[in-house]
């Protein structure tokens, strides 16, 4: 059968895959936290994201998805950090999972997330930019009230505006790998990089930049007063046990 039907099957807790890419503190060389990237496992294949995305929403399956997800990654989590040094100073450790925008709501969210949070862990919800609504702000402004940090995904490829932005009053901006790319050639859209950091330090929020794929655009972006990178550069996405790993060799 093709995928579309299976794509129910494909969601469900046996089939899901958590990867952990690293968030690390440019100034510092330090590991901020990870992203939890999923996969869904299709017998010996592995299927990612984008291929299956439209599909899951399409089957109303976003919440089963997200859900899934979260309770995975926060048990392996929970299993692996406290044997690893760094989960001594977790406080610091940031745990950032994406969800569909339709699943930020604050009591969905804290029904699932409160039982299954890791001790010393911060937890950072992804919203998309395109995700952002107006009803998103209460919700938002509730999970900021809970502890939960708020991070905006691919800031810079949609029509927010510095007042969106305002009022959503995120923790973090994620630079959309897009313009970090860009940065070799000058072009129009890294040029468009200060006037991010104007907007994050406008509304008080640190940066984190996605697809840093050299030591180059690494130390661009700090001395432009990016706080965070995330890319290739540091690490792939990685499986837990060589996520702590990483984190081993990076103490
Ligand atoms: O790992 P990859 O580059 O293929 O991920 C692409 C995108 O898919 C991510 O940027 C993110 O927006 C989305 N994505 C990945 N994992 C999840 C997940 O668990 N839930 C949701 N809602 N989106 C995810
Ligand atoms: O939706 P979101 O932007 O959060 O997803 C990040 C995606 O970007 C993941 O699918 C991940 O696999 C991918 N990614 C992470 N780091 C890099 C990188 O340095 N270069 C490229 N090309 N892709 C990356
Ligand atoms: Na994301």
């Amino acid at each position: 059968r093709t995928l579309p039907y299976r794509i129910a099957d494909l969601c469900r807790p046996e089939n899901i895959i958590c990867m952990y890419q690293p968030i690390m503190e440019l100034t510092t060389g330090r590991v901020a936290g990870c992203e939890v990237l999923m996969r869904l496992r299709d017998g010996g294949e592995v299927i990612y994201p984008d291929k299956v995305i439209p599909l899951i929403l399409e089957r109303s399956l976003g919440w089963q998805l997200d859900q899934a997800v979260s309770l995975r990654a926060l048990r392996e989590l929970a299993d692996a950090l406290p044997k690893n040094p760094v989960s001594t100073d977790a406080r610091l450790f940031k745990v950032a999972i994406n969800f569909f925008p339709e699943n930020i709501r604050f009591e969905k969210l804290t029904a699932l997330l409160t039982p299954i949070r890791p001790e010393g862990v911060s937890l950072n919800v992804e919203v998309t930019e395109y995700g952002m609504s107006d009803d998103l702000f209460e919700e938002v402004r509730c999970l900021r009230e809970a502890d939960y940090l708020i991070s905006v995904d691919d800031f810079g490829t949609g029509y927010s505006n510095l007042g969106t932005v305002k009022c959503l009053s995120p923790d973090f901006l994620k630079i959309d790998k897009s313009f970090v790319f860009d940065m070799e050639d000058d072009s129009l859209r890294s040029s468009l990089i200060p006037e991010i950091v104007a907007i994050a330090r406008a509304v008080n929020a640190e940066l984190i930049a996605e697809g840093v794929e050299n030591e180059q655009q690494a130390n661009r972006l700090r001395d432009m007063g990016v706080q965070y990178g995330q890319g290739y550069f540091f690490a792939r996405p990685l499986p837990i046990e060589e996520f702590m790993e990483f984190l081993a060799k990076a103490t």
